[in-house]
């Protein structure tokens, strides 16, 4: 269904880009800069704003090890769906 393959999304652009270089299971600072301007550059409009991008890189690393794992990522996923729904039911 739509709603599997988009969890599916969700997983493995974790993972894809996590692989590129250090930790496979990761997310490290420079892996999360690629991840969020070639994949969601609408709803996260940080693209040119190289600071705010460490600033929200900074928030959702829970731990504080400069490093993304997945229930971390996960947090961010959460963030814009929650916006998402916003806008939805400003809309309806
Ligand atoms: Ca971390």
């Amino acid at each position: 269904t739509e709603l599997e393959a988009a969890i599916e999304t969700v997983v493995t652009t974790f993972f894809t880009f996590a692989g590129q270089e250090g930790r496979k299971g990761s997310l490290s600072i420079h892996e999360f800069r690629e991840l969020v301007t070639q994949q969601l550059p609408h709803l996260l409009k940080v693209k040119k704003d190289v600071g705010s991008l460490d600033e929200k890189m900074k928030s959702l690393d829970v731990n504080q090890d400069s490093e993304l794992k997945f229930h971390e990522y996960w947090r961010l996923i959460g963030e814009l769906a929650k916006r998402c729904r916003a806008r939805f039911w400003e809309r309806s």
